[in-house]
């Protein structure tokens, strides 16, 4: 069976929006990935659908009925369902590319996607959804951020992307920004081509582009090349979290 999206959400027409086009959306035609979408509305109660109310304790805003959910997800996930069941929200821990292999390497995921201020506490913890955040900014809506999780999953299928491009991901797989691209012509409005990048010298070109990396991500994350540098002097590098950055 191929890998196994389903998106519980309040908005299924956002689906499969950008996933459709590109690297994605033949991937999808292709039958590598599987796309169901499920409206939550549909579990909705009562003539109006109702799918959530005001907060317990006061304040502005809606949340997310537990019932509603839970019935909602009970609908499309069966108990023997070996897949994660992934809650979008900005509470959440945040998304990195380790994540994404972690999930690209299952049998697909479930996605539960917020509205409103958010889904009632009680439903996180009895369905122990994994709580994530894709970064530290607020969404109207956890959809553009399933977007972006699947986006992220599903480039590491087998067959979604070449060959050569997953030799790539390896080889930058070390918490390192890329190096900067350069392409035709040459020379442009002024401006010249670093000339080691035409020398032919593919030990001077490796370790051009290898400080280029450095120096990005030591002047525009040095957070990343604080853990970079700690892997490096421990000895790793793979798999930490902050090869998001890289892939
Ligand atoms: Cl997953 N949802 C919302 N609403 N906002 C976010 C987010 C998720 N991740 C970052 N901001």
């Amino acid at each position: 069976m191929s890998w196994h999206a389903t998106i519980l959400t309040l908005f299924p027409e956002m689906f499969p929006g950008p996933l459709g086009a590109s690297l994605a959306g033949r991937a999808l035609a292709e039958g590598l990935w599987r796309l169901e979408t499920a409206d939550i509305r549909a579990h909705g109660l009562g003539r109006h659908r109702a799918v959530d109310d005001t907060p317990f304790g006061g304040g502005a805003g809606m949340v997310m009925r537990p019932d509603v959910t839970a019935t909602a997800l009970a609908a499309h996930r069966r108990a023997d369902d070996a897949r994660p069941f992934v809650y979008l929200t900005p509470r959440g821990r945040l998304f990195t590319q380790a994540d994404a292999r972690r999930f690209a390497a299952g049998r697909g995921i479930v996605l539960l996607c917020g509205r409103y201020e958010g889904l009632d506490q009680r439903a996180i913890e009895a369905t122990e959804a994994e709580e994530i955040s894709i970064g530290d900014y607020v969404l109207s809506g956890g959809e553009p951020a399933a977007l972006v999780l699947l986006d992220a999953c599903l480039r590491l299928l087998p067959g979604v992307m070449g060959a050569a491009a997953s030799a790539e991901e390896e080889s930058f797989a070390e918490g390192l920004l890329e190096y900067p691209h350069y392409t035709r012509p040459a020379e442009w409005e002024g401006r010249a081509v670093p000339p080691v990048l035409l020398s032919g010298d593919h030990a001077a070109i490796r370790a051009w582009r290898r400080a280029e990396s450095e120096r990005a991500t030591r002047e525009r994350r040095p957070d990343l090349w604080d853990r970079y540098r700690q892997g490096r002097m421990a000895g790793r590098h793979a798999d930490s979290a902050a090869s998001v950055a890289t892939a």
